[in-house]
């Protein structure tokens, strides 16, 4: 089956997990994505929390599939040499060195933009360019901080909090896969390449807009009705945390469910969908709420939500969080367990859907492995395992019209 992004040739100049993530995904679509490594070590996740101890971490393996490997000191005369070949011949390169790194390689914007005007460049940084923290360097949770996200996140009588989710990593890794593919759309009416920046802050902010939606009520109003601080609390001046609280119109939170003592994930999310209220009462054993103004409606229902929530946990004592969402499901109400990785890593419906895959790798046997999240009707991303360091160094000078000597000669491709 041919893949979309068949033909187009990227250079994956990317460490870590921001940009990585970003050139997988263009790689199970079908791209040529060839990851340049420092010789001897590469990226720094392959060596990164390893559980087996002469192989590739997870960290790596997890976020590098599909894509090519070619070791090349490219800080050395004849690396940049064989480098400028592959800039020539491709259409895209993706970094997200520290601030500067790349110029300092001598691979300036206008550097690169003069030996492939059609090339498209494209960089991941921990703030835009010319932001008063430009020259920083940014890891997930210190773009989780800058970008609104921990001020938001977590209880209210608690710190700001880190989300398990990378908001500051994968999130602008895939902002920037979106920031690719339009610029080769835009590519394909101008004939020109172009310069394409995504910071990890702003990618952040992004998915926080909500936030900042709030943040603009409440200096009109002064409250915000649906957070657990209304209308009981207090509120200061800007966006509180609001714990597990719904942020939309619709009520919602975490209950407990059979067996939370001992189960740290025994919990479901639970909303309270207008629509469906009259039903919860009748599923709770609560008919004197339905037409009840004091609980009627949404508005009337927050000053008592707690109680409400109370409520529903103890219909919850005797149901697991599987079988309480087998009932609430038939009620049309919006709800789901609380999934451990256990449970996701065995899920018969992730691993029908291609979203969690098992991989074979040379070295570490079979893992397991988030696919793609995208689904197509006319293809199937299939995940390949992740490069060996150096695995295709032959295979991608050969192609640049090296020959076999000039490879065994050239001493910037191996670790010294
Ligand atoms: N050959 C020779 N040198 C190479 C090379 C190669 N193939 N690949 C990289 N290098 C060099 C670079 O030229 C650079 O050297 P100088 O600093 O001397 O110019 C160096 O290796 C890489 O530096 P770095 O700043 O990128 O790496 P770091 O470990 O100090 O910082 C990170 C890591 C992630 C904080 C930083 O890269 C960064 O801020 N990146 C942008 C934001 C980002 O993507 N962060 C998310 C990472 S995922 O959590």
């Amino acid at each position: 089956m041919t893949k979309p992004l068949e033909g187009i040739k990227i250079i994956d100049f990317t460490h870590v997990q921001a940009g990585p993530a970003c050139t997988q995904l263009l790689a199970w679509f079908g791209a040529d994505v060839i990851k340049v490594e420092r010789p001897g070590s590469g990226d720094v996740t392959r060596n990164q929390l390893r559980d087996i101890p002469d192989a590739d971490a997870l960290y790596f393996t997890m976020l590098n599939s599909n894509k090519k490997s070619l070791t090349l000191d490219t800080k050395k005369p004849e690396g940049k040499e064989v480098l400028e070949k592959l800039i020539r011949e491709s259409d895209v390169l993706v970094e997200n060195f520290g601030p500067g790194a790349l110029d300092r390689m001598g691979f300036s914007w206008e550097r690169l933009n003069e030996l492939n005007p059609k090339m498209i460049v494209a960089s991941v940084k921990g703030f835009s360019d010319g932001h008063h923290y430009d020259d920083l360097k940014v890891y997930e949770n210190v773009a989780q901080c800058a970008g609104g996200a921990a001020s938001t996140t977590g209880f209210w009588d608690g710190p700001p909090t880190i989300s398990a989710a990378a908001l500051g990593d994968s999130n602008t890794g895939m902002h920037l896969a979106i920031g690719i593919l339009t610029a080769l759309l835009g590519r394909d009416k101008t004939g020109k390449g172009q310069k394409v920046a995504v910071s990890m802050q702003d990618s952040v902010l992004n998915l926080c807009r909500v936030k900042l939606r709030d943040q603009q009520r409440l200096e009109r109003v002064g409250y915000l009705e649906e957070y657990p601080q209304y209308p009981h609390g207090e509120f200061g001046d800007v966006v509180p945390r609001g714990g597990n609280a719904g942020g939309g119109g619709q009520p919602g939170w975490v209950l407990k469910c059979k067996g939370w003592e001992t189960d740290p994930n025994a919990y479901i999310y639970f909303t309270i969908q207008g629509h469906a209220w009259e039903p919860i009462c009748k599923a709770l054993g609560k008919p004197e709420w339905i037409d009840d103004p004091s609980y009627k409606t949404a508005q009337a229902r927050q000053p008592h939500i707690f109680d409400i929530f109370k409520t529903i946990e103890a219909w919850l004592a005797d149901k697991t969080k599987f079988e309480a969402v087998d009932i609430l499901r038939k009620f049309d109400i919006p709800c789901a367990p609380v999934l451990t990785m256990k449970e996701l890593a065995n899920d018969p419906s992730l691993r029908a859907s291609g979203t969690i895959v098992e991989v074979p790798h040379k070295k570490r046997g079979s893992y397991l492995t988030v696919g793609s999240p995208i689904k197509f009707s006319d293809m199937k991303p299939e995940v390949t395992a992740s490069p060996l360091l150096g695995e295709h160094t032959e295979e991608v000078l050969l192609g640049l019209g090296y020959s076999r000597q000039d490879i065994f000669n050239l001493r910037e491709i191996k670790a010294v």
